[in-house]
């Protein structure tokens, strides 16, 4: 497991990355809130997750690399655009228009059925090597995603074209109530990578710092042509599965404590406070902006109208006959 303490990152970086990481944290929190006031609908807590996402976003180059999430990770998105934010609260919310996100934010929209961003990710990068535009891509999926038919097709496809693809397995210990242990035989989900002739590394996912190492190595080797990288990124899912999940039925609540030491907001503090960069008011004042950023997004979005009757629009491009039949029916009553 590689570790990332003893870097050399700028404090202006390791600052910026802590911020995003107390917003990820802030805004999720908040969207479940709405989910329990009615306000939106399901939604996966990023709770855990957020060192290895925005360490991978600051590894990554905005402006040419593209990120594939699952469905936990866009809250944490800040640095590849505001839209990504924004798009999540309407995705969350229940509008259509959640369901994209719009260049130049190179984020593709979530997506629940599990472990389908991963072909979607091969297909990208490839493209994108076959038409020598610069940059990768790096798509997320979870530990239960990797027992999907879609991942090792894909991943197999990325060995074979050598793309420039970041394949990054989030191993939170948990697919929903399934722990890893029911998951797989094999002693860790890097060493997948075998099969597919691919390197495969595990980094501790609680340290944005150590991510952010991982993800920048395997962007080296994906734009000078070297292929793709596998990336176990481990933590632990310190809140529920999502907004329909009670964890306490099924999570030890010693190992859920174990984990607690390792949250890694609390890592990343410490390294703040390693270089002399972390104070209470400093932070007083990011939660706060992020609060203020959380509520522009909310307001805005539920200003927007939203009609029911949408749902139709975006299934075919030429709706079928019963689909428009549907849709006359819905909207008569
Ligand atoms: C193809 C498919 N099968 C089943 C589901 C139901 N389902 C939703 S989330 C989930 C668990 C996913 O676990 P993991 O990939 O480890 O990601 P995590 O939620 O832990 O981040 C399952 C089985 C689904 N969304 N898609």
């Amino acid at each position: 497991m590689t570790d990332g303490a003893s870097t050399g990152l700028p404090d202006d970086v390791v600052t910026a990355m802590y911020t995003n990481m107390l917003g990820a944290r802030l805004f999720s929190q908040r969207i479940f809130n709405l989910q329990r006031q009615g306000r939106a609908g399901t939604n996966a807590p990023i709770d855990g997750s957020e060192a290895l996402v925005v360490g991978a976003s600051f590894a990554l180059d905005p402006e040419v690399d593209w990120i594939l999430p699952q469905y936990r990770e866009l809250v944490g998105l800040e640095r590849f655009g505001s839209d990504v934010l924004d798009r999540y609260v309407l995705y969350c919310i229940g509008h259509p228009d959640g369901g994209h996100i719009p260049e130049p934010a190179r984020v593709w929209p979530p997506q629940i059925s599990l472990a389908t961003q991963v072909p979607h990710a091969v297909g990208l990068a490839w493209g994108m090597k076959r038409a020598k535009e610069p940059g990768c891509a790096l798509v997320f999926l979870g530990d239960g995603s990797t027992s999907e038919g879609d991942f090792y097709e894909a991943a197999n496809f990325a060995g074979v074209l050598d793309a420039p693809v970041i394949i990054v397995v989030v191993n939170n210990g948990w697919a929903i109530s399934t722990p890893i242990t029911s998951q797989t035989r094999a002693k860790n989900f890097a060493e997948k990578s075998h099969a597919f002739g691919i390197p495969g590394i595990t980094v501790d996912g609680t340290d944005a710092i150590a991510m952010y190492e991982a993800v920048a190595d395997a962007r080296t080797r994906a734009i000078a042509g070297a292929g793709p990288t596998l990336i176990e990124a481990v933590t632990y899912r310190l809140g529920p599965h999502t907004t329909a999940d009670d964890p306490t039925r099924y999570v030890p609540s010693d190992e859920l404590a174990a984990a607690q030491e390792r949250d890694p907001i609390v890592v990343m503090r410490d390294e703040m406070k390693r270089r002399n960069l972390w104070s209470q008011e400093g932070e007083d004042a990011i939660l706060a902006e992020a609060d203020a950023r959380m509520e522009r997004a909310v307001v805005a979005g539920e200003a927007r109208s939203l009609d029911p009757a949408e749902m139709f629009n975006h299934v075919y491009d030429e709706p079928t006959p019963r689909l428009a039949r549907q849709r006359t029916e819905f909207q008569a009553k």
